[in-house]
């Protein structure tokens, strides 16, 4: 007898998501199916990174005399084509650019949408084999449709994202994307090319037991962070402390696990980044509505990340996110203090 499996493809689950909103017009829907495809572009070099020679700085010749792009300009450039085709997009903004992209051909003026993203995070970790990921999110544009699209477009707060999500290329590559009404995550299955259900409705536990955090820098944390985590190590069998550490030094893939297992992710400011390492537009909003849509939350330790006002493209912020009673609990160390 023939075994017949049921599965559901990513694009086909964003199709049956549009049927529920009966004003959609399919516009987000093919700008998430050329996320997907792009993200399926960008998994074939990252599994041939070791193999070809592709690790190289800019410039580099590879054998067969040509140029060879590294796999960070690889990333930003399948995503900025892949979302420039779709039509749907009328600019983005990269963590790999320094000002707005806008996309000025006839279709993609019109276009509602823009996107921000840091098209390939965990940039320490590119050239280990070690998981690596892409972080995009989505706003409906301000400026008037048939235009250029503005710096104000990507100013939004978090708030304001119509969808979020991030891809992981770790031993397989999976893609887990939100419109704000849940968490669902797809698995790529390369022997038919194709992202797969694998995690409908994710939720993440409520209390954990990861912390995430680059213990190295310990000497520059503020002291609430300090006491935070000597609480973490602490024993105590009702709270099943201590806590383990775990930390790979990509946000995609600490998150990743954390958002799976339950735990807290600590990226807080220290003396050689006295406002914090990560980027509120490109990391910290997607992950952030990620994280509040699968339960837990994001905080700069004293506002809600989705609720700052971007103040500039490239600004970064003291990022705490995870299972919401770990990221409560920081908190009150934070306020002590
Ligand atoms: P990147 O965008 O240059 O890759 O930097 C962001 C990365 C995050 O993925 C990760 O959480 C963090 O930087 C790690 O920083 P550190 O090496 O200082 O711990
Ligand atoms: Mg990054």
């Amino acid at each position: 007898m023939i075994k017949s499996y049921k599965i559901t493809t990513l694009n086909e689950y964003i199709i049956r998501r549009q049927a529920e909103y009966p004003y959609a017009k399919g516009e987000l829907t093919r700008l998430l199916y050329n996320v997907g495809v792009a993200a399926k572009i960008v998994t074939k070099k990252v599994n041939k990174a070791g193999l070809v020679d592709i690790l190289g700085n800019m410039g580099n010749v590879n054998v067969q005399g040509e140029d060879v792009m590294k796999l960070d300009v690889f990333a930003n450039e399948t995503f900025i084509s892949s979302m420039r085709a779709s039509g749907e997009c009328c600019g983005i903004a990269s963590e790999e650019n320094q000002g707005i992209i806008t996309f000025d051909d006839g279709l993609s003026r019109d276009a509602n949408y823009i996107m921000s993203m840091d098209p390939l995070d965990g940039s320490s970790n590119i050239d280990v084999n070690v998981s690596i990921g892409t972080i995009f999110s989505i706003y409906r544009r301000l400026s008037s449709r048939g235009s250029k699209a503005e710096e104000k477009d990507f100013l939004q707060p978090g708030r304001k994202q119509v969808a979020a999500g991030y891809i992981i290329y770790g031993s397989s590559t999976m893609l887990v994307y939100t419109t704000g009404n849940g968490v669902a995550g797809f698995t790529l299955d390369p022997s038919i090319g194709e992202f797969c259900l694998s995690n409908p409705d994710i939720k993440t536990p409520a209390a954990g037991k990861i912390y995430s955090i680059n213990e190295g820098n310990y000497i520059h944390f503020p002291q609430g962070v300090k006491n935070y985590i000597k609480y973490c190590q602490e024993i105590d069998s009702q709270s099943k402390r201590p806590y383990t550490s775990r930390y790979i030094g990509s946000l995609v893939a600490d998150f990743h696990r954390n958002l799976l297992k339950g735990g807290i992710f600590i990226y807080p400011q220290t003396r050689k980044s006295p406002t914090g390492k990560l980027r509120l537009i490109y990391e910290c909003n997607p992950i952030g509505f990620i994280a509040e849509q699968a339960g837990g939350m994001a905080t700069t330790g004293e506002q809600n990340v989705l609720d700052l006002v971007p103040g500039d493209l490239h600004q970064r912020i003291p990022f705490y996110t995870g299972s919401k009673n770990m990221v409560e609990k920081v908190k009150e160390f934070l306020e002590k203090e």
